[in-house]
């Protein structure tokens, strides 16, 4: 298969068909309301639809990979079927073996093959998309793990080990595509790190997908001390980073809304095009 390549960043809307994500915890839970969001998404003009049923926000508990299935085949099926290129948000080889069956053209794995040792295998065999997440460990154990001597050289480090990694399963060079995680093991420093030295991953040779949306180092840089700004106050702060990131060649975003961060991409192409006639 080969993954969608525009002349412009792409936007990947988020369905998060769980309790309690970081963002938009339970919005989506039931599944007609995440299908109807994600149809939403795609009139919006979003290009890949990301489906998740597990919360990796820090303290979450995880769901049986039964109830993980139960929550996202369907929406992933009803997508799928309204055209729309799905990835599966999942850590289990399991639960993407049945998302790829039920339609989904990409994997998102938010722990780069960490969590699951069949996941490189079977993504190998099933000839799908494959995003490696850089990843350090799990939920309550994540802030512990963010302890770096040179964020930038240690995430791109990483990364290439778990892009190693998928090459060694056989997954196609071109089907692998890498995201740093903003977040996972990371303060809102180090985020900040990344975001600024972007070219030291844009280099790695892979497309790079970033995911800011809605995150707390958004919140904690536009709210009071102590009293970060809610999630869903940082969709114009989301829109201003897509327009600083698409300028830098990054592949794909990861938003919540879709229509402001195609509208930022636009802004951002239309500036980089414009030339003295
Ligand atoms: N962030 C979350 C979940 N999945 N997947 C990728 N590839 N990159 C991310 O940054 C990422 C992800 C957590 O955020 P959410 O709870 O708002 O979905």
């Amino acid at each position: 298969m080969s993954l969608p390549h525009y002349d412009r960043t792409l936007v990947m809307g988020i369905v998060n068909c769980t309790p309690d994500s970081f963002s938009d915890g339970g919005d989506f839970f039931d599944t007609e309301a995440a299908i109807t969001h994600g149809i939403e998404l795609i009139a919006q003009g979003a290009d890949i639809i990301d489906v998740g049923g597990e919360s990796t926000r820090p303290g979450a508990r995880r769901p049986s990979a039964a109830r993980e299935l139960q929550r996202v085949l369907p929406v992933i099926a009803e997508l799928a079927k309204a055209g729309a290129v799905v990835s599966v948000d999942t850590m289990r080889a399991s639960v993407a073996e049945k998302a790829v069956e039920a339609g989904a053209a990409i994997v998102n794995d938010v722990s780069g093959g960490l969590t699951d040792t069949r996941m490189l295998g079977l993504v190998a065999e099933l000839n799908v998309g494959y995003i490696a997440q850089h990843w350090r460990g799990v939920r309550g154990r994540m802030s512990a793990k963010a302890q770096y001597q040179d964020v930038v050289q240690e995430v791109r480090d990483e990364l290439l080990a778990r892009v190693e990694a998928c090459l060694a399963a056989g997954i196609q060079e071109e089907n692998v595509i890498i995201d740093p995680g903003l977040g996972f093991a990371k303060n809102s420093q180090h985020n900040w790190l990344i975001l600024k030295h972007l070219d030291v991953l844009i280099e790695l040779g892979c497309p790079v997908l970033i995911g800011a949306s809605r995150k707390r180092f958004l919140a904690e840089l536009l709210g009071d001390p102590g009293a970060p700004r809610p999630p869903k106050e940082l969709d114009g702060a989301t829109a201003a980073l897509t327009a600083l990131l698409t300028s830098q060649g990054v592949w794909a975003v990861r938003t919540h809304t879709v229509r402001d961060q195609r509208d930022a991409i636009a802004v951002a192409q239309a500036l980089s095009n414009a030339d003295r006639v």
